[in-house]
């Protein structure tokens, strides 16, 4: 769509109320964080076996990243198809090992070196995951609140390691490296004893988190989970556990959108959360009966996530990053698709007549709360996300979808 289009499309946002130029700029200010994992079907670099713990990367679609030197290709290529400057979540399995065989209680800055000057050549914000999963000592489905201490001391000294590597990419970079955990741990079955592993846990985090790092440099978070394949009947890390950890402690809570009953919204937790914990870091991510993580879509569910960051004000208290992995298709697609849906519900929800829609509901005239919601949906909201790329310099509408085609001719075909 073109310029002219814009203008129109500015000047019906502005009988709205509504400023789109405003709603660029404060855009243009939002990173999301995209995760390494999609490109490799959460595989890693350690040359290491299977994906377990309890999630899974389907499909088998050809031009998979096998290298670090590939991994980074695929991003940037994705990188140039998505407007804005974002960030990289990485995982404690991605390292540069270079073909080494380096233990996750061996892991250190040396090995993630050239991923923070790979970052910040680019100009991008890291941040971290522990990798508690697809490991020998894991194998059993439990990590730090596994009953032998020596398992749990090892997983004890991953993360505080993560947390270590966490502070020199935020250290390098100059933007805060928000390091999450993640523990696959948990029963398939009914478990007697529900209350000792949650102990063994709480102690293990203590013991992780023992040591205070800048929050300049480095911030934690624990992410909740109802259940996952293999872990049904109990979660160790539930959502209880974890609320009352990040309170408790005052870490950051990460949300994952595919972690709930599928009744559920994440959206409606956010505030409630924000009210008791610092920070949240968003596992945007889009479950399909269960934690699926399929790509992201420009759905109502992520659509809600994002009006309740801009609508609450929680823009700076909140850590946008997105958890899917499907290798059914195009991998860098599903890296572009998933990302600019986001943005696109970010850019949506910058979009609301904010200042009609709060009248109305402080008058009690919900009537025209609910008109002016509807009403907002069939704006010309695709001229001013066309504009947003073009400004950002990045094909616009499905334009991109050329270049993944040629890249996939090109660089994916002869993997
Ligand atoms: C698993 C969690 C976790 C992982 C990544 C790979 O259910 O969502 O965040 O997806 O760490
Ligand atoms: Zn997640």
């Amino acid at each position: 769509m073109s310029s002219s289009t814009y203008t129109l499309a500015q000047e019906s946002y502005a009988t709205h109320g509504v400023d789109t130029e405003t709603a660029l700029k404060t855009l243009a200010t939002l990173p999301i964080s995209l995760h390494c994992w999609q490109g490799d079907d959460v595989g890693g670099f350690e040359g290491g076996g299977a994906l377990t713990g309890g999630i899974q990367a389907t499909g088998n679609h050809p031009g998979k990243a096998r290298t670090i030197e590939e991994l980074r290709a695929d991003l940037d290529k994705a990188l140039s198809l998505i407007p804005g400057s974002h960030r990289l979540n990485l995982h404690a399995s991605y390292g540069d090992f270079d073909g080494k065989k380096v233990d996750r209680n061996e892991v250190g800055p040396e090995h993630f070196q050239s991923w923070i000057t790979w970052c910040k050549e680019r100009g991008l914000g890291m941040d971290f995951n522990s990798t508690y999963f697809s490991h020998d000592l894991s194998a059993d489905g439990f990590t730090l609140s596994h009953p032998d201490k020596a398992v749990r001391d090892f997983w004890i000294d991953h993360g505080i390691r993560c947390r270590e590597i966490g502070a020199e990419a935020g250290r390098q970079l100059g933007t805060p490296c928000i390091t999450n955990v993640w523990i696959p741990d948990g029963y398939k079955d009914l478990p007697v004893d529900r209350k000792a592993p949650r102990q063994r846990l709480e102690a293990s985090l203590d013991a992780i988190f023992a040591k205070t790092l800048d929050p300049a440099h480095n911030r934690d978070a624990v992410e909740c989970k109802l259940f996952g394949i293999g872990s049904e009947a109990y979660v160790v890390g539930s959502h209880e556990f974890y609320l009352g950890y990040a309170v408790k402690n005052q870490v950051l809570l990460c949300l994952d959108a595919g972690h709930f009953h599928p009744t559920e919204n994440l959206s409606d937790k956010i505030s409630s959360v924000l009210q008791f914990v610092p920070e949240i870091i968003l596992h945007v991510s889009r479950g399909v009966r269960w934690d699926s993580d399929h790509v992201v879509l420009l759905d109502d569910p992520t659509r809600a996530i994002m009006e309740e960051i801009i609508r609450g004000d929680f823009v700076d208290r909140t850590h946008i990053g997105l958890d899917f992995f499907d290798a059914s298709i195009n991998r860098i697609a599903a890296w572009t698709i998933g990302t600019r849906n986001a943005i696109k519900a970010l850019l949506l929800a910058l979009l609301e007549p904010m200042e009609k829609l709060r009248a109305a509901e402080a008058s009690g005239d919900l009537t025209t709360r609910l008109a002016l919601l509807e009403e907002e949906k069939t704006l010309p909201f695709a001229a001013v996300w066309d504009e947003y790329c073009r400004r950002q310099n990045v094909p616009e509408g499905a334009r991109w979808l050329e270049e993944v085609k040629a890249y996939e001719r090109d660089v994916l075909a002869s993997r």
